[in-house]
């Protein structure tokens, strides 16, 4: 089945976040970077349509620590997603290797866990240089980019949800007979 078929449904989240609510967990280590990466989130929630006081931010020390708040949030159910923002920078022992895979390996288990998405805003750069790039210089800000995914992904959920079997096209539930 291509997206060109007529008869395919296709579930897509859109990026209005009138109503949404979100929470922010952001780690203070390279605050350099990450207070720049969550300037990048809140903006793109606002230009989604995301109503200030319907976001909560939450400041952890480290990486290390953002995946335990932001599960700790989700069990709340109060947020339709939550944005993880971090820098992990490369030193000169294997430190790095452990905050960066356990972060991720968090916020992954945190989000199947709870079944509220997490976008994934940790950097994991070798040089300071590299994460200033991503956080509004050439690479863009991945911030603005989490607040999308978190949006998109809020919205997807929401219409997954409330997919019924009664919504599937007429062929394929003929066809399942
Ligand atoms: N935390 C970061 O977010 N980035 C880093 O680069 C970093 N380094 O390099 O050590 C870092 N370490 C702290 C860690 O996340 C925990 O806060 C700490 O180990 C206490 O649990």
């Amino acid at each position: 089945m291509t997206s060109a078929d007529p008869k395919s449904s296709i579930v897509r989240g859109h990026l209005d976040a009138t109503g949404l609510r979100f929470g922010i967990v952001v780690s203070q280590f390279n605050s350099f970077i990450t207070d720049r990466l969550l300037a990048g989130a809140l903006d793109a929630l606002e230009r989604a349509g995301a109503a200030k006081e319907r976001v909560e931010i939450v400041r952890v020390p480290g990486s290390f620590e953002i995946p335990l708040a932001a599960k700790k949030l989700a069990s709340t159910r109060r947020f339709d997603s939550i944005i993880c923002i971090g820098c992990v920078l490369r030193g000169e022992t294997s430190h790095y290797d452990y905050v960066c895979s356990e972060t991720a390996r968090g916020i992954q288990l945190a989000q199947l866990d709870t079944g509220v998405p997490m976008a994934f805003c940790v950097l994991t750069c070798d040089t300071l240089e590299q994460a200033i790039d991503r956080a509004g210089l050439k690479g863009g800000n991945k911030g603005y980019d989490a607040g999308l995914a978190a949006v998109e992904m809020a919205c997807l959920l929401r219409k997954i949800s409330r997919k019924s079997p009664a919504t599937a096209p007429r062929s394929r539930r003929s066809s399942r007979r």
